[in-house]
């Protein structure tokens, strides 16, 4: 039941169907539910928001990446499945944001860096560092370093989480780090980075605290580093 239904999940963001009022990329599935009312049900039924996200929702992503990897899946069908992903996460909100026991981790300003579109995986890990009690600022995509830091700087974060899924877009995460050095809020202000093209190698290098591989390195990278007398 549980395994069906996150199958069901997976199967609909390939599809990129939000809901079952969409057609899908491949075959045409109208009528029968998509992301949203799978999701909806997948909750309805108990299954924990973790499992939702990363074996459904972020699982089914991957998976596009690799139909679009091997010349079957193209732009579109990505952005079509990128939607349903978030469809998906609309609906999940609600539930992540009471989950963590208070809002009292601390503050993260969260962006995807200059020139880069990508949110998913941001997005991912936004909603689940607030599920797990930090408190969030997400930026959105294409923000400027310089709009990084002072948005860090009002809000007076303790925490900036960035995310770069491209090659050319993951050095702009340096400027983010040079910034807060130039205007003397580098020992203030922890760094942390993810995105597919980048490690704990490129974190080092660039002089950042440190790097999540996914949403759940996500929150153990910034739980420990908001441990150390900054609560
Ligand atoms: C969906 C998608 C798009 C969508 C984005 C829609 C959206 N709203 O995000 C659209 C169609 C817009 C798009 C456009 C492009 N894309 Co694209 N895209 C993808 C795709 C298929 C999936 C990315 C995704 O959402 N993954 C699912 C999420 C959940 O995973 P994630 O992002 O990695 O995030 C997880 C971790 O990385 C981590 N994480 C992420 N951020 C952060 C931040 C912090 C602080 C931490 C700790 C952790 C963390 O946690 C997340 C959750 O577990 C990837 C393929 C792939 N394999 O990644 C290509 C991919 C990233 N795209 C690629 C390319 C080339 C492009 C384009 C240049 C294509 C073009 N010719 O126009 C444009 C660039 C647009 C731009 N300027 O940004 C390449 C990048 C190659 C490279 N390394 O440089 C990839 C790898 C595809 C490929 N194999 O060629 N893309």
């Amino acid at each position: 039941m549980k395994e069906e239904l996150i199958e069901r999940i997976v199967e609909n963001v390939l599809q990129g169907r939000r809901d079952k009022d969409d057609e899908g990329i491949e075959e045409d599935y109208a009528g029968e539910p998509g992301v949203a009312e799978l999701v909806q049900e997948a909750l309805d039924n108990g299954i924990d928001t973790n499992t939702i996200l990363l074996e459904g929702l972020s699982k089914g992503m991957e998976q596009v990446g690799q139909k679009y990897e091997t010349g079957e899946y193209f732009i579109p069908d990505m952005l079509t499945a990128a939607e349903a992903v978030e469809a998906g996460m609309k609906i999940m909100e609600p539930h992540l944001a009471g989950e963590g026991e208070s809002e009292g981790k601390g503050k993260v300003i969260m962006a995807t860096v200059e020139k880069d579109l990508h949110d998913i995986g941001k997005n991912l890990v936004s909603i689940m560092l607030k599920g797990s009690g930090f408190n969030v600022v997400d930026l959105g995509i294409d923000v400027p370093a310089a709009r990084i830091v002072e948005a860090a700087e009002e809000e007076k974060a303790e925490l900036i989480g960035l995310s770069a899924l491209l090659n050319t877009t993951m050095v702009n995460m340096e400027d983010v780090v040079r910034e807060l050095e130039n205007k003397g809020l580098r020992d203030k202000i922890k760094v942390i980075i993810g995105g597919a093209p980048t490690s704990d190698d490129f974190a080092a290098e660039i002089g950042a605290d440190g790097y999540g591989k996914d949403a759940f390195a996500a929150i153990r990278v910034a739980e420990k580093l908001l441990s150390g007398g900054n609560k």
